[in-house]
């Protein structure tokens, strides 16, 4: 398996840690395209895009261990944690969104920081609740395995401390990185790990 990443992407980092949680190996590239998103995964001619879906295959591909709930209303939970993070945080703190902002519309490296402390505030405080309303939390968002919901989590909290985002404000979601970070699937996926790390 090929995997096309670049460190500080922390749609990368979610690949990283399933292909990690599944024992896969890959050859990491830098990715050199600026206007390619990453990651891109490789396998066996099929070039697969999008961090979920890829994520979503290599649970189907090798089902151990699994990334998702069997029961459908859990399967949805994790899922909708998952999608906090990916559908309503990430895309609008992504660096070409604050780069457009910044440029389009003159905002200085600070105004842009709040911008994405903002959304990111938003959808933490929303999965800190979530997690304090569902029964079945564990030691991570989902049980005591990791699911798909921590291996969203644990990125964004990357970029959250990037943009100066107060974390002491979700302790549950603290609490929930520190197990993850036990995991050598999370601290080897991590990006200072990476061959391309600056
Ligand atoms: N929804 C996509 C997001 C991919 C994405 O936005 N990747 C970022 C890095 S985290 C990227 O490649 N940015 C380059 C750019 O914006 O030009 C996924 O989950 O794979």
């Amino acid at each position: 398996m090929k995997l096309y990443t670049f460190f500080r992407s922390s749609a990368s980092y979610r690949v990283r840690i399933a292909l990690n949680l599944k024992g896969l190996t890959y050859a990491a590239y830098k990715a050199i395209n600026p206007q390619a998103l990453v990651p891109t995964l490789e396998d066996n001619g099929k070039i697969l895009t999008q961090s979920l879906a890829i994520i979503e295959y290599l649970d189907e591909k090798q089902p151990h261990p699994p990334l998702l709930p069997k029961d459908p209303a859990d399967k949805a939970l994790v899922r909708s944690m998952a999608m906090v993070i990916a559908c309503e945080v990430h895309p609008i703190q992504n660096l070409r969104v604050l780069n457009y902002v910044k440029k389009e519309y003159n905002q200085t490296d600070e105004q842009v920081n709040r911008w994405a402390q903002h959304w990111i505030d938003l959808g933490l405080s929303a999965l800190e609740q979530m997690l304090i309303a569902q029964p079945k939390r564990g030691k991570y968002c989902f049980g005591d395995a990791p699911t798909l919901a921590d291996i969203c989590l644990v990125p964004q909290l990357g970029n959250a401390r990037r943009y100066g985002c107060d974390l002491s404000l979700y302790p549950n979601i603290l609490a929930i990185e520190k197990t993850c970070m036990a995991l050598p699937a999370f601290v080897n996926a991590s990006p200072e790990k990476q061959p391309d790390a600056e």
